[in-house]
């Protein structure tokens, strides 16, 4: 049924049963000198290309590819629209490789058609930190869908993977293949419900007026948590702080140190916006939360073109309840004019959903890793990682 996963190193469906399977890698580690010097064949007609994003001109020609070809809901109502300075930022970690970003172009027009990326990260699983590649943004344009392009680029991405010595990777997809980790689900918060019902993203509730819906979604028009603020530069130390002593608490997490911090959560504008509670007595850093910025192209609308997703990213809650520092996150992306602010249901993040007015979406996210068999599946709950 799988003609392609059935060959690789992931827990297989049929491996579930046996009980006697040990967590850890699938496969161990080659020599280099085993691993395949040469890129995978392509069809003919194509080529392989790096894709380097400090390049303006092809940035926007990756840009352009996803905008077009990348990920919908079930009803094509939706295509997510990541920015330029979002692709940037998300490929551009420390340490990252530019190789890893791998584009197809036609030979003849040099149209680029396909793209998968990697970056490297530390990842916790359970007592044990791997090094690892997050794979994401696997796009194969629309009319060349379904000629088993998507494995090529998969075995290439782990072709360069591997000749960095890194045998394990993670990634998340809408899709079922072999085994998920985890299925999280997503849950949205009204920001702005007119909108959000005019383009057809959320329904008017039964027995609900739009006037009645406005107001049930209101928010103060500025956080309510004395000391509450931006991150800034000079608190990258104790936000890493707070971050690592939070994430070991989940079964799957990123390890991140003082240059990571800086990199993921010092506020971009558009990108990525981090905000912490500074205890007004001590100055302490208590509490951190943070989201990013992930449009959606509203697709064959009349009056709008792009909904303005705000998705929760990483949260820590020590003085500050949850419920009141995500509360004021909601207000801090309705003053940024946000529509729409989502999360998963993993972390800590089921314990606000109802009382903060977030509903179920239609959209599931499976968590995957390559090459590491976790003995039984984990709860959302378990997940300490946020992929972008
Ligand atoms: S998830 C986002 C994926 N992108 C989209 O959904 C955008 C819109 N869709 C497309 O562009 C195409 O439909 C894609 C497939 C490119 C997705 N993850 O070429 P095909 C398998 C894993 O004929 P196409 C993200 O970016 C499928 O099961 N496998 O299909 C993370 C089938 O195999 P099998 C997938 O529709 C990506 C085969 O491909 C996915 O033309 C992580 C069909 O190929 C998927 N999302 O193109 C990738 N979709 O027959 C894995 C389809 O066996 C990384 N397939 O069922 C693994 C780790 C690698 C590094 C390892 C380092 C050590
Ligand atoms: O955004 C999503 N669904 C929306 C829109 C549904 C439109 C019709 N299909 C949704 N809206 C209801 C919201 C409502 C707000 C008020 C309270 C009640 C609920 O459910 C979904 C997520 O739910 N998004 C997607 O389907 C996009 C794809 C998600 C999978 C992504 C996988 C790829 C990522 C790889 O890195």
């Amino acid at each position: 049924r799988h003609k392609f996963w059935e060959t690789q190193p992931i827990c297989q469906f049929k491996d579930i049963v046996d009980v006697d399977l040990p967590e850890g890698p699938i496969e161990p580690p080659r020599p280099l000198f085993e691993v395949k010097k040469e890129p995978y064949n392509l069809p003919n007609f194509y080529e392989w290309t790096t894709c380097d994003m400090d390049s303006e001109e092809i940035c926007a020609e990756v840009y352009n590819l996803l905008a077009n070809n990348y990920v919908e809901d079930e009803e094509n109502m939706f295509r997510f629209n990541y920015s330029k300075e979002f692709l940037r930022w998300a490929l551009h970690p420390p340490g990252y490789f530019k190789n890893w970003h791998i584009g197809v172009r036609v030979k003849s027009s040099k149209k680029l058609v396909a793209f998968i990326t990697g970056i490297p990260a530390k990842i916790w699983v359970r007592d044990k930190i791997v090094p690892m590649a997050e794979i994401n943004f696997l796009c194969v344009h629309k009319k060349l869908r379904s000629k088993r392009l998507a494995p090529v680029l998969i075995k290439e991405v782990t072709r360069r993977v591997h000749l960095e010595n890194i045998w394990q990777a993670a990634f998340t997809a809408g899709v079922t293949i072999p085994t998920p980790v985890t299925t999280a689900q997503y849950w949205h918060r009204s920001l702005n419900p007119k909108k959000l019902i005019d383009v057809g993203f959320s329904k008017l509730g039964a027995r609900m007026t739009m006037s009645r819906t406005i107001k049930l979604h209101k928010l103060p028009e500025s956080p309510m948590t004395p000391g509450f603020r931006k991150m800034l530069p000079h608190d990258v130390p104790a936000v890493t702080r707070l971050l690592r002593k939070y994430l070991r608490q989940f079964a799957i997490a990123p390890e991140f140190n003082e240059n990571d911090v800086e990199h993921w959560l010092l506020p971009k504008v558009d990108v990525v916006y981090s905000f912490l509670v500074e205890s007004p007595e001590t100055h302490e850093i208590t509490d951190f939360c943070s989201f990013y910025s992930l449009p959606s192209s509203i697709l064959g609308n009349q009056n709008y073109s792009t909904l303005r997703a705000a998705y929760s990213y990483y949260n820590v809650s020590v003085n500050t309840p949850l419920i009141d520092l995500i509360n004021d996150a909601l207000i801090m992306a309705k003053q940024l004019d946000y529509d729409v602010f989502n999360v998963l249901n993993i972390m800590e993040n089921e314990s606000f959903l109802k009382e903060l007015k977030f509903g179920a979406g239609d959209g599931k996210l499976q968590y995957y890793l390559y090459n590491y068999r976790i003995k039984d599946e984990l709860n959302p709950s378990d997940l300490g990682l946020i992929l972008l």
